[in-house]
């Protein structure tokens, strides 16, 4: 897709959710071990999960299953019974679960004061609202495309909200590259920590550990995946 119109879609699927997921919220205590997603970015159910991610300022291994993706759809179907996405593993707590209302209320639980913020929690408006931020990408981060196995999983600094990100976690999913989120929204306590790795703050940031490459820039990180990996 053309940048321009790739920046402009994904910045209205940001105001079609009305910027939640852009900063951090109320916390609660912190877990050990980063959470497990199985997702796939265009799905809106799984939006609203990775927006809880970001206000509870979370990190979590994304394991992407795309639709015709192989990998970790086997796994969630072997290990959940079914295929359907998002869906949780918890290895703090050793719990796991489908549904994203499920998966956002456990989240605010855990890790958060008990209480799901209002654009969370709209029912049927937080699901149509997710769905037409996915509408507007056109279905980008839905299928798999055929791309090499890395040996370790990849890391990436983003927030939900950001337009910028969401390109890449695109690619990723389709990719089906696994990768550890580091969620950096506005009021993350983990900036400081980001700015004296990478130098300023900015997302998205790529850190591909098989490779040694660390960078800045949608577009560029775009192109370092397809030349990386695609097949
Ligand atoms: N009620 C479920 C619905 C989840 C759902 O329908 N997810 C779709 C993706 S958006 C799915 O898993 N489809 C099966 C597939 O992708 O193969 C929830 O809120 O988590």
């Amino acid at each position: 897709m053309n940048r321009i119109l790739d920046v402009a879609t994904s910045v209205l699927s940001t105001v079609l959710r009305a910027g939640s997921g852009v900063s951090v919220g109320t916390l609660g205590r912190r877990p050990e071990k980063p959470l497990e997603l199985y997702e796939f970015e265009s799905c809106p159910f799984c939006r609203k999960a990775r927006e809880a991610l970001t206000i509870l300022d979370l990190d979590a291994m994304i394991y992407p299953c795309p639709k015709k993706g192989g990998t970790y759809r086997d796994w969630v179907i072997e290990r959940g019974g079914k295929a359907q996405f998002p869906y949780l593993v918890d290895p703090n707590t050793g719990k796991e679960m489908y549904e994203s209302d499920d998966i956002v209320q456990y989240l605010f639980r855990e890790y958060g004061n008990g209480s799901v913020p209002a654009l969370l929690n709209m029912g049927p408006l937080t699901t149509g609202s997710a769905s037409l931020a996915a509408g507007v990408r056109f279905g980008a981060g839905t299928y798999a495309a055929k791309a090499k196995v890395p040996e370790k999983p990849l890391e990436l600094y983003s927030f939900e909200a950001s337009p910028f990100c969401r390109i890449v976690r695109e690619a990723l999913t389709s990719y089906e590259l696994p990768y550890l989120l580091h969620n950096v929204g506005k009021g993350s306590a983990k900036r400081e920590a980001f700015v004296a790795r990478s130098g300023k703050m900015m997302v998205p940031y790529l850190v591909d550990p098989n490779t040694g490459v660390e960078m800045f820039e949608s577009g560029d990180i775009l192109e370092y995946l397809e030349r990386t990996y695609a097949e």
